[in-house]
């Protein structure tokens, strides 16, 4: 698989627009993903185990570094993250939970101390950090959490479940979200505090080569310099997942082109009637085409969603809009690839069917489909459908 096929069903020529050092970041992520991270999936996702061994190629990289310093416009940043899920959904989730929904909410949120005892070592990797705000029994609706900070004399003590937590058994900072005096607070909670446990979810048959935990905090006391001072509603737990689905919405550009590509490579390769390639078919080629369209229309919507934020008129229903879209989209996508593969796409040595599966998850995490049309209609009309 060359990087050739990528842009030809760059079909708009957006990538050609890039100045030279987005096309350089661009290069050296996809030289990372396909030297470094595609060929230790398999056994990952096998061994449902998330690849330790690459986090050294993601801090080589200086991705999270630059984020940290500013450095990344939303460009750049977008097209990282959909260079990353070229490789796997799981990788970039890994780097999008430490950058968009770590760092960036100690940057948004936490002190001045918090800020320099954290940003930097979370930004070379040398620390790993989780985002706590789902619980087993509140998902789509985090405002009912029942996670509880209670105040000690030197700070507070949390208690409460969360689940599904990206990054949870390898963290060493946790950002839990657990209701104070009633309501949502953001504390961090280094996990070798006792009482803190993290537990892997198994069982997964999406996300496997990622690192999945419930997190159980029974008494776990913290200093008071552990409050993110500016984090004290749910809204700020949503403006730090504003960061996060807007990464999902250029990321999953990245698994539905890699599919794509891989699934016209086998088709050119794979001879069928009077011994004619796939591809010469017009039932098939009606497929790749629609294909390329939706991934045209996921490019420009991404494009324009960076539009948006740099000129800071990024409002959560664009980011919605954008990650319902290019979620449902990828994963159509990656699903006709896989009927493309025939018996094949069901089979490890060919990644379309794990891309599938892993964006079961991509279109569920962040807010599920029906959660962002909500977000919509409510612009849309000014009524609240959520109860
Ligand atoms: P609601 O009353 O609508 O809002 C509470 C306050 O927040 C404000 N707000 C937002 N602010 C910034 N950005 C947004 N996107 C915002 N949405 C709402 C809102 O204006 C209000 O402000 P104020 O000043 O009036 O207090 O809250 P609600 O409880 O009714 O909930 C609304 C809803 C359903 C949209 C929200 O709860 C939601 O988005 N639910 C989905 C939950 C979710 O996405 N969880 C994700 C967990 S993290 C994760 O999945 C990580 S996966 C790993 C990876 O990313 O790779
Ligand atoms: P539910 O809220 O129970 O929803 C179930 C179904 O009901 C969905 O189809 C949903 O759309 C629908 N539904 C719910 N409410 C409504 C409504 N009002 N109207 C119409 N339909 C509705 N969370 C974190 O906090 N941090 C993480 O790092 C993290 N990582 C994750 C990693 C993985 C692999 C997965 C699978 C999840 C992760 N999550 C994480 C959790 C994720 O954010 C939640 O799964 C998601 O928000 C949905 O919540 P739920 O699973 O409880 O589903």
């Amino acid at each position: 698989m060359g990087d050739e096929m990528v842009k030809a069903i760059d079909l708009y020529q957006l990538d050609s627009e890039w100045p030279a050092e987005y096309q350089t970041m661009i290069d050296q992520v996809r030289r990372f993903v396909n030297q470094e991270v595609l060929p230790t999936l398999a056994q990952s996702n096998e061994d449902a185990t998330f690849p330790r061994a690459i986090i050294d190629g993601v801090r080589r990289l200086g991705i999270l570094e630059l984020h940290a310093a500013g450095e990344l416009d939303p460009y750049a940043y977008g097209l990282v993250l959909r260079e990353l899920e070229r490789g796997s959904s799981g990788l970039r989730s890994f780097v999008s939970v430490q950058g968009s929904l770590v760092m960036s909410t100690i940057e948004m949120f936490g002190s001045e101390q918090q800020k320099s005892e954290w940003l930097n070592p979370l930004g070379t990797l040398d620390k790993i950090g989780c985002f706590g705000l789902t619980e087993p029994d509140f998902g789509s609706n985090p405002s009912g959490m029942l996670s509880t900070a209670t105040k000690t004399e030197s700070g507070y003590r949390l208690n409460g479940t969360k689940c599904w937590i990206t990054n949870g058994t390898m963290a060493d900072v946790a950002i839990i979200w657990a209701k104070l005096d009633g309501k949502v607070n953001a504390f961090l909670v280094e996990t070798d505090r006792p009482g803190f446990q993290a537990n892997p979810i198994k069982g997964k048959w999406s996300f496997r080569a990622s690192d999945t935990a419930e997190l159980v905090l029974e008494g776990v006391d913290i200093p008071e310099s552990n409050r993110l001072p500016k984090a004290t509603s749910l809204g700020y737990a949503l403006k730090s997942l504003n960061k996060a689905r807007y990464g999902i919405a250029w990321g999953v550009i990245g698994a539905a082109k890699a599919a794509l590509e891989e699934t016209i490579n086998y088709l050119k390769n794979r001879p069928q009637f009077a011994g004619k390639p796939l591809t010469t078919h017009q039932l098939v080629q009606s497929k790749l085409a629609w294909m390329a369209t939706e991934i045209t229309s996921m490019d420009l919507i991404a494009k324009r969603l960076a539009e948006l934020n740099c000129s800071g008129k990024l409002e959560p229903h664009h980011i919605s809009l954008a990650k319902m879209n290019n979620c449902r989209k990828a994963l159509e996508v990656t699903r006709t690839c896989r009927e493309l593969l025939g018996a094949n796409g069901i089979h490890d040595e060919y990644l379309v069917g794990r891309r599938m599966l892993d964006l079961e998850t991509v279109i569920t995490y962040e807010g599920t489909e029906h959660i962002h049309s909500l977000v919509i209609g409510e612009y849309l009309t000014g009524d609240r459908a959520y109860m």
